[in-house]
């Protein structure tokens, strides 16, 4: 039933206690919650891992399991943050709804008896689980990876658009009672995630935002989405605008040195909106990691294995349809580096959609 539209023309009549009432059809109980939960029993404190510079789908998740686990068992839960939420409106999520994060470097792993990574995998690259110990806990919905199956609690589906479509699935399968915070994190990541329910969003997607409409605190939503920026911002946006290159459909940014790792995800989404635009590739550098991300257009839905074709064993990758982020392990120090790194990246990147290499122009002027 996941991507049925059999309900659509019914999903949006009705009073807003009616829509709270939508049945808990699909997915829920899919994934046997119970043993999962027993496996942990015993355990005093548990990690919850995300990707290092997570989005409000890595976030919300984060925040829902925490919730769960506190609710079902007698486990203390501490989410990690392996890398820095840049992004304004992360910013704004974490600060206006109160997500508590523990950097990662202020915190010993070996206090605590169990692990869970939500939103990546272990083994990926982009995250800080402390290397050589067992993960209890993988939540994801980005493709199953070989390092991940072993893992005792493990749930990961690739077919729905967001991680925090399991972790409502799982907090109303429990009953767990869903404050305002917690709804409305879980909201917004649903709209962030699948761009308003439009990219990659599936049924669950769908019933899980009705099931948390009634709870959100839309005052509370605004001020994430709509967030108030520093100046530096638009200094950052009209560098990359500005540097924007097209090459036939593809829209390619060096954005050089940038202030958060972030903000090359940002502006690729930017970008994508131009008409001519069926690819977009944003590189930057925070200190000296290169950091790369590519959006594609819905008709070519493969940004996860090109960015993993494009980088290969030179750094880490992650991503799937149409959005995909990556890093590369060797230190990118100069501008000069930067250029001819960024030059690469492109060439390889032209060759993997077979566009040969058509004449360069700017986006402006
Ligand atoms: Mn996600």
């Amino acid at each position: 039933m996941p991507g049925s539209e059999r309900r659509s023309s019914d999903d949006t009549t009705g009073s807003v206690a009616d829509l709270a009432q939508v049945p808990p059809e699909l997915n829920v109980f899919e994934f046997d919650l119970g043993p999962a939960l027993e496996r942990l029993r015993g355990r005093r404190n548990l990690l919850i891992y995300m990707h290092d510079n997570p989005d409000p789908d890595a976030l919300a998740s984060a925040f829902g399991l925490k919730r769960l686990v506190e609710h079902a068992l007698p486990i203390k839960a501490t989410l990690v943050l392996g890398g820095i939420v840049g992004r304004a409106e992360n910013r704004a999520m974490v600060e206006t709804l109160g997500i508590p994060l523990v950097a990662a470097d202020a915190l010993d792993p070996a206090a605590y008896d169990a692990l869970a990574i939500v939103d990546s995998q272990p083994e990926t690259g982009n995250n800080s689980l402390p290397p050589g110990r067992p993960v209890d806990v993988v939540i994801d919905h980005h493709p199953t990876r070989d390092e991940s199956v072993q893992v005792p609690w493990l749930d990961i589906r690739p077919e729905l658009g967001a991680t925090s479509t399991i972790m409502v699935e799982y907090l109303r399968a429990l009953n767990v009672p869903l404050d305002t915070p917690l709804a409305t994190a879980l909201f917004y990541a649903l709209r962030a995630e699948t761009r308003d329910l439009g990219r990659e969003a599936t049924h669950a997607e769908r019933v899980a935002y009705l099931f948390l409409f009634p709870l959100v605190d839309f005052h509370l939503l605004s001020r994430i989405s709509q967030p108030k920026v520093p100046r530096e911002h638009f200094a950052a946006l009209d560098r990359a605008l500005r540097s924007a290159q097209v090459l036939g459909d593809l829209v390619a940014v060096n954005m050089g040195s940038i202030a958060y790792p972030d903000l090359v995800a940002e502006v690729a989404d930017l970008l994508l909106a131009w008409e001519g635009a069926r690819f977009v590739l944003c590189c930057g550098c925070y200190g000296d990691r290169f950091y790369l991300s590519l959006r594609t257009e819905p008709s070519e839905s493969r940004a996860g294995a090109l960015m993993r074709q494009l980088i290969s064993s030179e750094g880490a990758a992650g991503g799937h349809g149409t959005m995909a982020g990556g890093r590369l392990f060797c230190p990118v120090a100069t501008d000069a580096e930067r250029q001819a790194t960024f030059d690469q990246m492109v060439k390889r990147l032209l060759n993997l959609i077979g566009r040969g290499s058509p004449p360069s122009s700017p986006l402006i002027g």
